[in-house]
């Protein structure tokens, strides 16, 4: 199975918000599966549905060392918050940057499963990051928007300079 395509910054269809998954059939289980072979191949620890062109609220994540514990997110709510913490972070949409964004430390969610059932999770330091960062792509929210301007426009030049030398 060929990964999906991953959109890049500044492509205006990352500012899409996306929509609640009504019904989680079987198609929507094939597209978490995709996405988690897309996000392994890149290799990347999360994917929001927001980076392949689709608009729906699921998001997959692995941060495991040895990348055997997927867990897929559908319709994703964070109940709690507490505490603070600053991690360098990097986007497969922003490739090659890396910079540090202020998150929650501890957060408790909500989700759906693949198997349609509901559950929650706990999540601290890096899942609660990773976690938040999806949660952003599924608003239309990239993490070079918590950064300057100019630091933003700077990696929007870059960006647009590779993609033109790869059109
Ligand atoms: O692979 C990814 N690494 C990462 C590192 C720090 C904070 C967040 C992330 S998520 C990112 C994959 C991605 O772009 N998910 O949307
Ligand atoms: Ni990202």
């Amino acid at each position: 199975m060929a990964p999906l395509e991953i959109l890049e910054f500044p492509d205006p269809r990352l500012r899409k918000v996306a929509k609640p998954v009504k019904l989680v059939d079987g198609r929507i289980a094939d597209l978490a599966d995709q996405m988690l072979e897309t996000m392994y191949e890149a290799p990347g620890i999360g994917l929001a549905a927001s980076q392949v062109n689709v608009h729906k609220r699921l998001i997959v994540i692995d941060v495991s060392e040895n990348k055997d514990q997927p867990l897929i997110l559908i319709n994703p709510e964070i109940r709690l918050s507490e505490g603070e913490i600053e991690t360098p972070e990097g986007c497969l949409s922003v490739p090659g940057f890396y910079e540090p964004v202020m998150r929650f430390q501890q957060i408790q969610c909500d989700a759906i499963g693949r198997d349609g059932e509901p559950f929650s999770l706990e999540a601290s330091d890096l899942l609660a990051v990773c976690i938040q960062h999806e949660m952003d792509h599924l608003e239309g929210k990239l993490f070079v928007d918590y950064l300057t301007g100019t630091k933003r426009q700077m990696i929007r030049k870059k960006l647009q300079k590779l993609q033109k030398q790869q059109a």
